[in-house]
């Protein structure tokens, strides 16, 4: 098939789903053509049938005060589709995505028969989507797509409450992970790189938004850091991440938590990891705490969105309330200060990420593109 896919570039779970799809996709033999404003930060380099199309930004003028990005993706998945000759466009998150692959289509028309695929991630439907600047809009979009998927139960739910579309059909397509890259350590290489012998390796990855909750992840190291030895890693940047580290200069933490910035492949990082720490107020999936469990790693985690469907609670790790931090810390200490516990919850957690591998999941979507293109 021929696939264009459309996402945000930037550090975040819907731009590293689409593009492990786009790759995964590309494996299996489909031409995939992905379009944004930049090239995505796991399109790392050449992939086989993988083509990246830059959105032409430099259409500026004194009028336009606010660049209308919206218009000039349209036109970018509009000239893509022609020229390339794609079947499917499948945007990943629905603000402005879904309405610029609409507006797309509706310019193909009557020669050239694209059809839409919408992938809800998650905040496009809780936050931005509900705006009132957008609600409308991604509604319409949402509804005018040819197939819509969200990424949990969790998320088709929130998605029904929300903008009302109960005969929308939207599809469950869980997020998931190549095992080939995302793989338990093969030996204790890295750990010496990150914390001094005997110490645990405790482990945040995220944009540090406000959602999640990075605060939390300081505070509770600290109250386990009082029961052993341990270090602190945090990989990505965000908004949140001066505020995370001034807490930690003021809660005496400094010499135990290192902030690594953005990398492009955490595989590696996380394979390092003893405990993976998500405390977030929502999250529609988690893929994050997905890929920590593919490489054997327990998580702490909210009790909350769509983390129950990829967390099991006692099994893969523990879910605890949102915001309880001695419950998330009590959690933590009885995992990895019990080393029998410890192995058992890291072998489980690798055979549940199992149920989320590229293997099983990148079929679904296939299975979707062929039922739209034959509707
Ligand atoms: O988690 C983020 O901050 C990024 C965000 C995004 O939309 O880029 O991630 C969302 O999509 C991921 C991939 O489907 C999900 O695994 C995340 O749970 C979801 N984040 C939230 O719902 C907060």
């Amino acid at each position: 098939m021929r696939i264009g896919i459309t996402c945000y570039p930037t550090y975040g779970g819907s731009g590293a789903l689409a593009t492990e799809l786009a790759l995964a996709l590309g494996r299996r033999g489909h031409e995939v053509h992905v379009i944004s404003y930049a090239s995505p930060f796991r399109l790392r380099s050449f992939a086989e049938h993988v083509f990246f199309h830059e959105v032409d930004l430099s259409g500026t003028y004194p009028l336009l005060e606010y660049f209308p990005y919206s218009l000039a993706l349209a036109v970018k998945q509009h000239e893509v589709a022609l020229r390339e000759g794609l079947e499917v466009l499948h945007v990943h998150y629905a603000v402005p995505h879904a309405t610029a692959a609409f507006l797309a289509r509706e310019m193909l028309q009557p020669d050239h028969d694209l059809k839409v695929v919408t992938t809800l991630h998650g905040t496009d439907i809780t936050l931005v989507g509900q705006e009132k600047s957008f609600f409308t809009v991604t509604k319409f979009a949402i509804e005018r797509s040819d197939a819509v998927t969200a990424v949990s139960r969790y998320l088709r739910e929130e998605t029904y409450a929300a903008f009302g579309c109960t005969d929308c059909g939207i599809e469950v397509i869980p997020n998931f992970v190549n095992l080939a890259e995302y793989h338990p350590p093969r030996d204790e290489g890295c750990r010496s790189a990150l914390g001094p012998p005997g110490a645990k390796v405790v482990m945040h990855i995220s944009n540090f938004r406000q959602v999640k909750r990075v605060p939390d992840v300081v505070q509770v190291f600290a109250r386990l850091r009082k029961a052993m030895p341990a270090v602190l890693v945090f990989v990505g940047d965000g908004p949140e991440r001066p505020a995370a580290e001034e807490l930690v200069r003021q809660l005496g933490l400094t010499g135990d938590v290192r902030f690594l910035g953005k990398v492009d492949v955490v595989s590696d990082l996380l394979r390092c990891a003893d405990l993976f720490l998500l405390p977030s107020a929502s999250e529609s999936f988690g893929l994050a705490a997905l890929e920590a469990m593919a490489c054997g790693v327990p998580v702490v985690a909210s009790n909350v969105g769509g983390l129950p469907e990829v967390v099991e609670h006692g099994v893969t790790g523990a879910l605890v309330d949102v915001g309880d931090l001695d419950e998330m810390s009590r959690q933590a200490v009885a995992l990895l200060g019990n080393p029998d516990r410890l192995r058992a919850t890291r072998q489980a957690a690798v055979r549940s990420a199992e149920k989320f591998s590229a293997d099983r999941v990148v079929p679904m979507y296939e299975a979707l593109y062929r039922r739209v293109l034959t509707a």
